[in-house]
């Protein structure tokens, strides 16, 4: 079991977010020894431990209290509040702040032929998406229904391969969409990194703790602009 008394943080292992969570607890001042398979590591000149895992797995692991921090992208935070709240629970977390990296669009993406005149276009239609809640919220809004293929990766390809009609998946410079024959029809969402805490108390140490790293991050990220 993890020392209860030291700050859990979680982090994304591998992937799109873990260079630059990296960085900023390092430019924090927080020395991590990071060893590539590790999935705990523990801060040398603070009593901080880093959790290194999934991203879809940091919002559960915060709303569930089990870490007191995690950095992750607000796309897969959303998406899992709303998951939560679709089988009735009442998913808690604290946001701290939004980071400066991780930047990127949820968007309704449709191959280059299709005729795009508005969401009314999109009902029925089958759409490939990890995010089908967001999606929901997003149609909903326009009396829009909708089949979904859940897929949690290679989204791209599905219309291509006769999986879907459409896709709505994360977009950033927009080449893969491009490479792939599609045209961005509708953002639906726009997401960045950002850290969040758990609901519950805190003993008054780790408060303190959690105070001066962000206090640390602020300056950091003001140094940054
Ligand atoms: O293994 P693990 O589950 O931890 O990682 P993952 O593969 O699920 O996620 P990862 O590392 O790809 O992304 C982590 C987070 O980075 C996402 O949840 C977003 O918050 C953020 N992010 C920022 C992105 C992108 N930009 C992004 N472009 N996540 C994914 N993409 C993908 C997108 O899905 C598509 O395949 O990149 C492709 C599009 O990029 P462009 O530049 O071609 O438009
Ligand atoms: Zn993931």
């Amino acid at each position: 079991m993890l020392d209860n008394s030291r700050l859990r943080i979680a982090m994304q292992k591998s992937g799109r977010l873990s260079d630059e969570s990296k960085k900023l607890l390092a430019q924090c001042g927080i020395k991590i020894n990071l060893q590539e398979q590790r999935l705990i590591a523990f801060a040398e000149n603070m009593p901080i431990d880093i959790l290194r895992v999934r991203d879809d797995d940091i919002p559960g692991l915060v709303i569930d209290g089990v870490v007191d921090i995690g950095i992750v992208g607000e796309n897969v935070l959303e998406e899992e509040v709303l998951d939560r709240q679709a089988e009735g629970e009442n998913p808690q977390y604290k946001k701290l702040r939004r980071l400066d990296f991780g930047g990127c669009r949820l968007s309704i993406a449709a191959p280059r032929d299709f005729n795009y005149t508005g969401p009314e276009c999109l009902n029925d239609l089958r759409v490939a998406t990890t995010y089908p809640h967001l999606l929901r919220r997003y149609l909903s809004q326009y009396n829009v229904s909708f089949k979904t293929c859940l897929l949690n990766g290679s989204v791209e390809v599905a219309p291509r391969a006769g999986l879907a009609d459409v896709i709505c998946d994360l977009v950033s410079s927009g080449a893969t969409l491009e490479a792939n024959g599609l045209q961005e029809i509708e953002v639906i969402y726009k997401s960045k990194a950002c850290l969040i805490q758990r609901e519950g108390e805190m003993s008054a140490t780790k408060q303190a703790l959690i105070d001066k790293v962000m206090t640390r991050i602020q300056g950091v990220i003001q140094a940054r602009e």
